[in-house]
């Protein structure tokens, strides 16, 4: 067995901790997680890890629940046989925009960690507010009507921060925090994300925020790197708060690979850390997923999970209150587009449950729904002149775009994508099938990525010759598993290079974190020096990577007949989308 220096990475996820050991060549050496219902659903009163407050949209999590899997999984890494001692970086991820609020005995308490006492014991006094607000708060529709307006409207907080105003976001969050529970925001001494505090509790130390993370908060321009100061007065109340808001959210390193400092000697004494063990920023678990693998400018990973996402990796800046840019985890200049939906698999699902059931030895329950997709022509075309059908399916109020629940379904002349209106079983000449559903519906989730990812994409290199598109498109989830999805997507969104599934699914956050913590170790110098140059990411983590046993390719991607069909009906699409969004306000 190789005795080589091994790297930890972490993701604090909504429903777990989760903990991952990789060598200096990838090889994943151990992993532990904590999974925060199965092992603390009494203790801490919490279901699919969150507490609820209907009456005021609220969701979150207590912090002491955290601090105990921080034991806990470090307890089960041990156990699991991990030399811990031959650790020598430490990064991770947390889910994005959940903050923490420390109080002002936090830094000494952190600094001052007693290796015979339990981190709950010791931490249980450090908090402003005992809870986080959860990424999937909706509490501060205020708030982001504020936001919005303050700048001027979403387009212009959009250009500065790189998003309009959501409700998850911290600096919206922040704000709700001051004016619903004032004596919180005046005894809170320090301001963590969910990615800073778990950084903090490994440095003995507050950690400053990290360099992507920070782009989910509402607060940060992106083109001046620095606090937006009108942002910061709007959060703090006054221009006489903002020193006060300024102290409590820190100094920000541009340098996503920067190392912090060592590990708190702690879990030197308790875990049999090295005490040489130096601790990295902790990014947000998006950032942190682009990070699971050498994602190169115009390649894309889409999550098919309860939820979906659709992230890139892009040297260009082009922000839209629809979307969100973020700064690159590691590569200076780069950002991170990403696109996220609340409607995925369990719309699927619903279209799917009402097909026939698969019968007599079939085992899989989406056999007769693959089935419809992948017979159905695309945008259920069969012959020459048929209308192109296009749908909505939204089960939950979506977020791109900002809609309520419901299904819609239109048809449009599929050549030039004109005439689009909506279908109507009594007047159309054209049937509607549940079997139609089935590939509408995938569709349809491919061709919001494409509308909203079109001005991203340019000419692949080594494939000149085909249309603007992503180069590969790597897919992750549940939904990744499903050949005819992956078809459809292949279809619709392209991939000069194909489509691929990524096998660390699961893991990627983590996965990223201990990536991340590998390259800021071995990059080689420290980048001040003059001339002095460390090695990026993507050439770091790229040279070292394997594509077997990582990911597979699981369809072409690029048609050039499909490609096309669904290129002349974007426009008719996104004027579907503003119909319903126009009747929605009305
Ligand atoms: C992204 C977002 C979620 C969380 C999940 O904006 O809110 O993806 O990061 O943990």
């Amino acid at each position: 067995m190789s005795s080589g220096p091994l790297y930890l990475g972490f993701d604090l996820s909504t429903q777990q901790l989760k903990a991952i050991v990789t060598s200096s060549d990838l090889a994943v050496n151990s992993e532990a997680k904590v999974d925060f219902d199965a092992d603390f659903k009494e203790k801490y009163g919490i279901n699919k890890g969150v507490r609820i407050n209907e009456d005021e949209g609220e969701v979150y999590q207590p912090v002491a629940m955290w601090v105990d899997a921080v034991d806990l999984v470090l307890s089960r890494l041990r156990e699991k046989g991990c030399p811990m001692d031959r650790i020598k970086g430490i990064s991770g991820s947390g889910q994005q925009h959940s903050s923490v609020y420390w109080n002002s005995d936090a830094e000494a308490t952190l600094k001052d960690l007693d290796p015979g006492r339990s981190l709950l014991e010791q931490l249980g006094g450090v908090f402003a507010y005992e809870f986080a607000p959860n990424w999937q708060d909706h509490s501060t529709q205020k708030e982001c009507d504020d936001f919005d307006a303050h700048l001027g409207d979403p387009q212009q907080l959009a250009e500065v921060s790189g998003s309009a105003a959501h409700h998850r976001f911290t600096g919206t969050q922040i704000l709700r925090m001051r004016r619903r529970r004032p004596q919180v925001y005046e005894s809170t001494a320090r301001i963590s994300l969910c990615s800073s505090f778990l950084a903090s509790v490994f440095l003995g130390a507050i950690a400053p925020f990290d360099i992507s993370d920070v782009t989910g908060m509402n607060l940060w321009d992106i083109s001046a790197k620095s606090w937006n100061e009108k942002l910061l007065e709007l959060t703090a109340g006054s221009a006489e708060g903002v020193t006060a808001l300024r102290k409590k959210l820190g100094d920000v390193p541009l340098d996503g690979g920067v190392i912090l400092g060592t590990v708190a000697p702690y879990f030197v004494q308790r875990f049999g850390f090295s005490k040489d063990c130096r601790i990295t920023a902790f990014t947000g678990d998006n950032p942190a997923t682009i990070l699971s693998l050498p994602l190169r400018p115009l390649d894309a990973i889409v999550s098919l999970g309860t939820s979906s996402t659709f992230l890139m990796n892009t040297p260009a800046y082009k922000p839209d209150p629809s979307y969100h840019f973020m700064n690159h985890p590691t590569t200076q200049g780069n950002y991170m587009f990403m696109l996220c939906y609340k409607n995925g698999g369990l719309a699927r699902e619903k279209v799917r449950d009402a097909l026939p059931k698969p019968e007599g030895k079939e085992k899989d329950p989406w056999a007769n729904f693959n089935k419809a997709v992948l017979e159905t022509p695309a945008l259920d075309v069969k012959n020459d002149g048929d209308p192109a059908k296009l749908g909505l399916y939204f089960p939950l109020p979506e977020i791109v775009p900002n809609v309520q629940a419901g299904t819609w379904r239109y048809t449009c002349n599929a050549r030039d994508g004109s005439s689009p209106e909506e279908y109507s079983a009594s007047s159309s000449k054209t049937e509607w099938t549940p079997e139609a559903d089935a590939r509408i519906i995938v569709e349809s989730q491919a061709l919001s990525m494409r509308l909203r990812s079109q001005n991203l994409v340019s000419a692949v290199p080594d494939h000149p010759e085909l249309p603007a598109q992503p180069r590969r498109i790597y897919l992750v989830g549940g939904g990744s598993l499903n050949p005819a999805i992956a078809r459809v997507f292949g279809d619709v969104l392209g991939g000069a290079e194909g489509v691929y599934r990524l096998d660390v699914g699961g893991n990627a956050c983590a996965l990223g974190g201990a990536y991340k913590a590998l390259w800021a170790c071995e990059r080689g110098g420290d980048g001040k020096a003059e001339g002095q140059k460390w090695q990026s990411f993507d050439e770091l983590i790229g040279a070292r990577w394997k594509e077997e046993g990582n990911i597979q390719k699981v369809d072409d991607g690029y048609r050039e007949r499909e490609y096309a069909m669904y290129g002349n009906v974007l426009g008719a699409f996104e004027e579907m989308e503003r119909r319903v969004l126009s009747v929605a306000k009305n």
